[in-house]
């Protein structure tokens, strides 16, 4: 029996991924109401696939409980979240889970963290949780650490194709959890120890920032050397060995804007690169809107009332907007004392922000001066509506008259 613990972003196509493909599943999370909802059959997020492999799920009779059940091995996929101003990650969901996971845990049982959490976590604030238990890490409990790799918005088609990561003290313990995970991973399981494993996730992540803020930094370039950034960008990929990023408003998400910052502190004067490419995508919202102040000067438009910016959530096509740059240049521009702007997306259904329209036809006629923030489908199927408008694209989906790029 596997108990999964967080039923979130990760942890929910998980257990539904692992129940359908034969396991014993429990579901759990503190979130009574989560727990009811998906017992009636509600799933919280949208998600390619996602409505299926629920289904597969419940005929192999995956259940859901707000209590951690007894389990021979646990999946800990609960939040890590984490604190602008001190840069640091907050593990005390993933420490909680632990601990009460630990308390119930039959002798010998596995605790795989997948949860992101900063390298050297486990040896330094794990291991102690369970020694403070009386039990020994490694006899009584085993660690794993095995992070995901899953995409937002291919989350289902990418738990079944991606490689992974299996980080664990003993190679049976390794071997043992790889065979869970073979039931539906079909991508190669690499075999590690926990710091290894805890390490290469973040580097993953910081490799993909720092490519994207250097398409963020040549846009700035083009930009003063009156260049087309995206027609440089296209030529040079055509080199066997290049392969540049899409610029864009700048970079949301819980897990790739987060990540560096753990390298960054522990490290510091040794992560320069890393540093300097997070400052570079934080930088963008702030870019965008300084395109704007320039467009509506150069279009004499003076309204900020006429201002929409389409899309609030970090990417195209899903739902979430955690750092979403559309989000952090809106704080910008109350900062500023700037308020009435439009917003709009088809994504966010709830009012997260002021004047935010639900009707695309609406948002549209009541703008002047539309920006691009997000490429979702929607918006690229509906492009022609904006013909007529003053458009800033920062994602390069527009060739419509009037538009401006990055
Ligand atoms: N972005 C750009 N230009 C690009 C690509 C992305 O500006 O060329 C922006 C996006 O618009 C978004 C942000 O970067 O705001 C991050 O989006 P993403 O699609 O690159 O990544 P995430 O955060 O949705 O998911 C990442 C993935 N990591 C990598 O690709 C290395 C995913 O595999 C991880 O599982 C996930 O982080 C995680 O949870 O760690």
């Amino acid at each position: 029996m596997i108990n999964v613990i967080g039923m979130g972003y990760i942890g929910l196509p998980t257990a539904l991924m692992l129940a359908a493909h034969g396991n014993e599943i429990v579901g759990s999370d503190n979130n009574i109401e989560l727990i009811e909802k998906l017992r009636e059959g509600n799933i919280p997020f949208e998600e390619k696939g996602i409505d299926e492999l629920f289904s597969q799920a419940i005929q192999n009779g995956i259940r859901f409980s707000e209590e951690k059940v007894k389990a021979d091995v646990y999946i800990i996929a609960v939040p890590t979240p984490y604190d602008e101003m001190s840069k640091k990650v907050d593990a005390s969901y993933v420490e909680r889970a632990v601990e009460e996971a630990a308390d119930i845990a039959p002798g010998g049982a596995v605790l795989v963290i997948e949860s992101t959490i900063a390298p050297g976590t486990i040896d330094a604030h794990i291991r102690q949780i369970i020694e403070n238990k009386h039990l020994i890490s490694g006899k009584d409990i085993h660690l794993v650490h095995a992070p995901e790799r899953i995409i937002p918005g291919n989350m289902i088609y990418e738990l079944r194709n991606n490689s992974r990561t299996i980080g664990a003290d003993s190679a049976e313990i390794a071997g043992k959890i790889k065979e869970i995970y073979s039931t539906f991973c079909q991508g190669e399981i690499t075999l590690t120890d926990i710091r290894t494993a805890e390490m290469t996730k973040v580097v993953e992540n910081t490799y993909r920032d720092i490519n994207i803020a250097y398409a963020n930094e040549l846009v700035k370039i083009c930009r003063a050397g009156n260049l087309n950034v995206y027609e440089i960008i296209r030529i040079a990929n055509k080199h066997p060995r290049v392969n540049i990023l899409s610029p864009g408003p700048g970079v949301g998400g819980h897990c790739i804007s987060v990540d560096p910052w753990f390298l960054v502190g522990d490290y510091p004067g040794l992560a320069n690169i890393i540093l300097a490419a997070r400052k570079i995508n934080d930088s963008m919202p702030e870019y965008v809107l300084e395109r704007i102040q320039e467009i509506m000067e150069e279009n004499q438009l003076r309204d900020i009332t006429q201002i929409g910016f389409y899309g609030l959530t970090y990417k195209e096509d899903v739902d979430d907007v955690r750092k979403s740059p559309t989000l952090q240049l809106l704080e910008c521009m109350k900062k500023h004392l700037a308020f009435g702007v439009k917003t709009y997306d088809p994504y966010v259904k709830k009012d997260i922000v002021e004047n935010q329209l639900h009707d695309f036809d609406m948002f549209v006629s009541s703008c002047k001066l539309i920006a691009i923030m997000v490429a979702h489908t929607e918006i690229k199927e509906k492009i022609e509506k904006l013909r007529g408008k003053i458009v800033l694209d920062t994602k390069n989906i527009c060739s419509l008259e009037n538009t401006y790029k990055l």
